[in-house]
């Protein structure tokens, strides 16, 4: 099988929801020599934005966004031990964490992998992070963006608590602010002083990636 075969192979098999072969094409791919940073970024990435435009257009649901979420985990924990040590260059880097008191982290799982999937190191504090946990991450991380998730009503002001504990530590104007999570609209985000929200991973991945064409353009 050829290099592109490989890589159609793969994406088909994240598109169909099929995670055995997945797995398979992944491994045979890697044993090919194709590079797994190829597979991110080709296979994973187009996979990826064709699963989230069916969600998008109602022919997919939440049951099979989640599988091809746990497709996208796997491939890329078949893939991260070839990638350490590689000349990879990260196009940037993201803390993301579900607020504190809210346990749901499928959406902030999937956003994860997908910013993952598009070249970006991220962080993942996991669920329920209080404030603190976020400041002390992008002081250690020094991270480009922060991306939050929230998914009760309830939880969705420790975001703009997050915000106001940068806003103290000095580290506000350091980073964009990304929100996201079903109950979180645009005129939320904008109300609590974010920088953008993603009304899915496909989106955040999409705003995340033209802020740091914005970044790389200024520095140069
Ligand atoms: C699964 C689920 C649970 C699971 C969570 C398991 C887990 N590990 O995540 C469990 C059983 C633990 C749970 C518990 C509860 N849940 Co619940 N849960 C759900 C359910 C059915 C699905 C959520 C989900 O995973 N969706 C799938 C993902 C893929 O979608 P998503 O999270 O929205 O993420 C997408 C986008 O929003 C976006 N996104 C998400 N985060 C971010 C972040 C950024 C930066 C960006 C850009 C985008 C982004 O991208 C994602 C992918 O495209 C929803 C119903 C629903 N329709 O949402 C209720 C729901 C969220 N739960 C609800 C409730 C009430 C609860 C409980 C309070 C129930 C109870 N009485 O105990 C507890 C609260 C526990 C807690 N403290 O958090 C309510 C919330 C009501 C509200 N408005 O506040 C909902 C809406 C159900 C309902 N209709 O009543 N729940």
């Amino acid at each position: 099988m050829s290099k592109e075969k490989y890589l159609e192979a793969i994406r088909d098999s994240i598109v169909n929801l099929d995670f055995d072969k997945s797995r398979e094409y992944t491994l045979k791919a890697l044993e090919a020599n194709v590079k797994p940073q190829e597979i991110i970024s080709k296979s994973i990435a187009e996979g990826m934005d064709i699963v989230g435009k069916k969600f998008e257009s109602g022919e997919y649901f939440l049951s099979e966004l989640i599988v091809a979420g746990e497709i996208g985990k796997e491939i890329t924990s078949i893939l991260e031990p070839h990638l350490k040590g590689s000349e990879i260059s990260r196009v940037g880097k993201v803390v993301i964490g579900t607020v504190r008191g809210d346990l749901h982290d499928i959406g902030k799982n999937i956003v994860a992998i997908m910013l993952e999937a598009a070249g970006f190191e991220v962080i993942d504090l996991g669920a329920d992070v209080p404030p603190e946990k976020f400041v002390e991450a992008v002081k250690k991380e020094n991270p480009d963006i922060v991306a939050m998730s929230a998914l009760l009503t309830v939880t969705m002001v420790e975001m703009k608590n997050v915000i106001d504990a940068l806003k103290e530590a000095g580290l506000r104007e350091k980073v964009k602010v990304i929100i996201g999570g079903a109950p979180v609209t645009e005129e939320f985000a904008r109300s609590i002083g974010a920088d953008g929200y993603g009304a899915d991973a496909v989106q955040g991945v999409r705003i995340c990636k033209a802020w740091m064409e914005e970044k790389s353009k200024t520095k140069t």
